[in-house]
């Protein structure tokens, strides 16, 4: 069935559940067709976003990344509600850094390298207490979980697999940092055919102005890496398509 509002048309399943629905969103309305999306919600782990962890002992403000909990836990409460997939990502290697190369374990020079022992565990070490997601995010039970040794959420993972096995076509990203991991994530799944939007609210970086370039960067030229919307008029569509 398919009937028109003031501002869209809306195709209703025989259940009665709304199966697409209009995002506002930049650079133009993102129609969300709720059956066929995930919302995939990268990295907030402890060690990234609470005070005492990997993020603040390379000397990054992580007051930054905490404003991003609360709004990604409404957004994913209303997902949730409508009984919408939910995929959680940690960046993690195994206990014995096979999966790390060394590339990425000695660049730089910061005071503890992944794998050396934190204030929270092992730094980016699976099983690790600094390693888990924030409670408020926590996953539930049959919310699929990544861990994810690179940067991109479908480096090295299954995500893209299991993904096509449940017929999503169209990701709803979160999660932290802006322009590092949710930004390879979001350009991964932009190559493998998925529709992206980025909740603009429910992302954060330690660098507020990349943050500010990595929106602009994805919606410039007609959206060349996806969409971005503010959490509210995705709540409002996760609440539209939920069957009481
Ligand atoms: C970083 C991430 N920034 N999750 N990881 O190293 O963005």
């Amino acid at each position: 069935m398919q009937y028109q509002t003031a501002n869209e048309t809306i195709n209703i399943n025989d259940d009665m559940s709304m199966v697409m629905v209009r995002i506002a969103a930049q650079p133009f309305a993102f129609a969300l067709e709720f059956r066929k999306a995930a919302l995939v919600i990268i990295d907030m782990q402890r060690d990234f976003v609470e005070p005492g962890g990997f993020g603040e002992t390379l000397g990054n403000d992580v007051s930054l990344l905490q404003c991003v909990v609360p709004v990604a836990r409404d957004v994913l409460l209303a997902w949730r509600g409508a009984g919408g997939l939910v995929v959680h990502t940690r960046e993690s290697h195994l206990p014995d850094l096979s999966d790390c190369p060394p590339a990425k374990r000695l660049r730089g020079n910061p005071t503890l390298r992944i794998g050396d022992s934190g204030p929270m565990g092992r730094i980016l070490v699976r099983g690790e207490a600094g390693n888990q997601i924030v409670p408020e995010l926590a996953p539930v039970a049959g919310e699929i979980v990544i861990d994810k040794p690179g940067k991109g959420a479908f480096h090295g993972t299954e995500l893209h697999r299991l993904l096509a096995e449940r017929g999503i076509t169209q990701l709803v990203f979160m999660g932290v940092t802006t322009e590092v991991c949710v930004q390879t994530s979001m350009r991964e799944a932009n190559d493998r055919g998925y529709d992206c939007l980025l909740v603009e609210d429910g992302t954060g970086s330690y660098f507020p102005e990349f943050k500010a370039a990595t929106l602009a960067m994805i919606t410039a030229q007609g959206g060349i890496v996806g969409w971005t919307a503010m959490a509210g008029a995705v709540i409002d569509a996760a609440d539209r398509c939920r069957v009481d």
